[in-house]
């Protein structure tokens, strides 16, 4: 197995962090008043100091929406970023019941046994509407979840996928500051989640079961093509050679699409994350592929992209809060979306119209 040595991953990290030291230094803990008294300052050395309860309010805060916390978390997301780009980023996409869960708890609790912390955060944008999903997350990482060297954020949607990507970015940089050097980030393959998740991550693997037949049931084409890794899961039993079957069939699948990047011919293997068995193999994929692309710099410019998507998703963001909670847009919304609607206005000019009564203020 390959090492990322640490040399190779303060190459990865934007900037000098020494220069992020901060003035005050508190000890964690010892501040009794609220969440919201608090200055970046004690956010970032609770952080840096790895503790739990400062990592929670840590993550409460970037997820608040209310524009006073919002300036904060700015503020603190600032100072992180120096601190972070160390860590190993793993999305897992796949079908509800493909077992990406059982599988993350899995190959975490075997990274952890090599020393390592391990965080996980879930961006699930149907939980709003089921609402039970991340308690469902928890009871599948048992092993993670009572782990000291383990922290699982389910990571809430704030309604609409926007929201959830904001965060999710954020408490990735959290975790990783304080020094999780793998992170996983679940999703279900429902909507753009994927591809959500695909662009704040170094390694993307989709998580499949043998299916009967179809083997691209539920699967969208388009996720098979963000995938660094297809693993094929519940290979065990009566499984184990309709799995293999499947492997191979992704193997030459992937062999016809265009790879993501010039370094990495996306890889095929199977598992049970209930057995715990494929999983020494999968994570040699993992560290393949992050010493590939260390070595051919893609690493870096990958995240790079991601670094300015991140900013234009956060700028579309704020727009959008922005424009629907504009007086002058809200007086002849309901009026024009009717408009458009009965066909007495096009689409076009509605836009327009719309766009005059917006008059945006930070
Ligand atoms: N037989 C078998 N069942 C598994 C395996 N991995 C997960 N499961 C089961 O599949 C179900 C869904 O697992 P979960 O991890 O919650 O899937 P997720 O929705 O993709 O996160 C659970 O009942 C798991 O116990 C496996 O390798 N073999
Ligand atoms: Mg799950």
């Amino acid at each position: 197995m390959t090492e990322l040595s640490s040399a190779a991953a303060s190459e990865l990290t934007t900037a000098d962090s020494s220069s992020s030291a901060t003035a005050s230094r508190p000890a964690p803990g010892t501040q009794a008043a609220s969440a919201g008294s608090h200055g970046a300052a004690e956010y970032l050395e609770g952080i840096r100091q790895s503790d739990r309860t400062w990592i929670g309010k840590a993550i409460t805060l970037v997820e608040s929406t209310k524009p006073k916390d919002q300036a904060k978390a700015a503020e603190l997301i600032d100072r992180l970023l120096p601190l972070g780009g160390g860590a190993c980023r793993i999305g897992v996409t796949g079908v509800p019941g493909a077992g990406k869960s059982t599988l993350i708890d899995a190959l975490g609790s075997m990274v952890i046994q090599q020393g390592k912390k391990v965080g996980v955060l879930a961006v699930d944008p149907s939980s709003s509407v089921s609402g039970g999903s991340i308690l469902g997350d928890k009871t599948r990482m048992n092993s993670l979840a009572q782990n000291p060297n383990a922290f699982i954020r389910p990571s809430p949607t704030l309604g609409k996928l926007g929201g959830a990507t904001r965060a999710a970015r954020e408490v990735l940089l959290i975790l990783e500051a304080a020094g999780y050097g793998v992170i996983f980030v679940e999703t279900v393959g429902v909507g753009q989640s994927e591809a959500v998740v695909a662009d704040m991550v170094d390694f993307f693997m989709l998580v499949l079961i043998p299916g009967a037949g179809d083997e691209l049931q539920g699967i969208k084409r388009g996720v098979v093509e963000l995938a660094d890794h297809v693993v094929v899961n519940k290979a065990e039993g009566d499984n184990a050679a309709r799995s293999k079957q499947a492997a191979a069939y992704y193997r030459n699948a992937l062999k016809l699409l265009t790879p993501q990047t010039q370094s990495w011919q996306p890889s095929v293997s199977t598992c049970s994350a209930l057995r715990r068995t494929g999983l020494e193999e999968l994570w040699e994929a993992i560290e393949q592929h992050r010493h590939q692309l260390l070595e051919s710099g893609e690493l870096q410019s990958k995240r790079r992209g991601q670094q300015v998507r991140w900013m234009w998703s956060m700028v579309e963001d704020r727009l959008m809060t922005a424009l629907r909670q504009d007086k002058g847009v809200a007086s002849v919304l309901d009026w024009t979306v009717r408009q458009v609607s009965e066909g007495k206005m096009s689409p076009p000019k509605a836009a327009a119209s719309i766009l005059e009564k917006f008059e945006f203020k930070l």
